[in-house]
């Protein structure tokens, strides 16, 4: 089974990271996003990983390069190597050149084969690609849902305990708790008010998109760099 998600407990950039897991022969395009405009000369990519178990099988894991001049014809550019075996979190870069008539990029994140039993796991991370020392594209893989849930979930669960404890406890309970409460809903508040973009949403099974491939879906919340 092929399978993507956040992960909330593994990641570099708070508060999760994209896992893809693969327990397949055949390897996985777990994530993609097209359509991210660029200019002719070359892009450098950068990404955080953490794998299990990839097997050495056409490259293991990577993230591959596409390019294309109308967004619906694409052809592969390269591709920066995450490799193959299981390796803790570390960075990876790679420069792609851009040839002339490029105006659009198709960003793959790619999980290796892996066996029954003992699926190989790809975590990605802190996704960015620079041209001429730009950023054009970030992706963090958050998903702040269950975040704002709690943000919104701290305040009232402050002032619930504030009401039910008011009878019972000392005031100064009372007030850390609805300080401490509205510190949290606020934090959320202001981090997801920082610069949101859509984040896409992952794709969900599949082999790798053929002919003209609708930009990935848009879901919430993304805090970019
Ligand atoms: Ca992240």
């Amino acid at each position: 089974m092929k399978k993507a998600e956040f992960d909330f407990l593994s990641y570099t950039n708070f508060p999760s990271s994209l896992k893809l897991d693969n327990d397949e022969s055949t390897l996985y395009w777990g994530w993609w996003q097209s359509n991210i405009p660029v200019k002719l000369g070359a892009v450098t990519v950068q990404v955080s990983a953490r794998k299990e178990n990839v097997l050495p099988l056409e490259g293991g894991s990577r993230v591959v390069v596409e390019g294309s001049s109308d967004g619906v014809t694409w052809k592969w550019l390269g591709y920066v190597d995450v490799g193959v075996g299981s390796f803790g979190w570390k960075t990876y870069s790679g420069n792609i050149t851009i040839p002339s008539g490029i105006v659009l990029l198709r960003v793959v994140l790619r999980d290796g084969a892996g066996l029954m039993g003992k699926p190989a796991i790809t975590w990605f991370d802190g996704l960015r690609v620079y041209q001429d020392d730009e950023l054009i594209y970030a992706n963090d893989f958050s998903n702040w849902d269950p975040m704002i849930g709690a943000g919104i979930g701290a305040p009232i669960g402050g002032v619930a305990g504030y009401l039910l404890k008011e009878p019972l406890g000392p005031m100064v309970s009372e007030a850390v708790g609805a300080v401490l409460g509205g510190a949290l809903g606020g934090g959320v508040g202001l981090l997801t008010g920082m610069g949101i973009i859509p984040v896409p949403q992952i794709p969900g099974l599949g082999a790798a998109p053929e002919g003209p491939v609708a930009p990935a879906r848009l879901g919430k919340y993304l805090i970019t760099g």
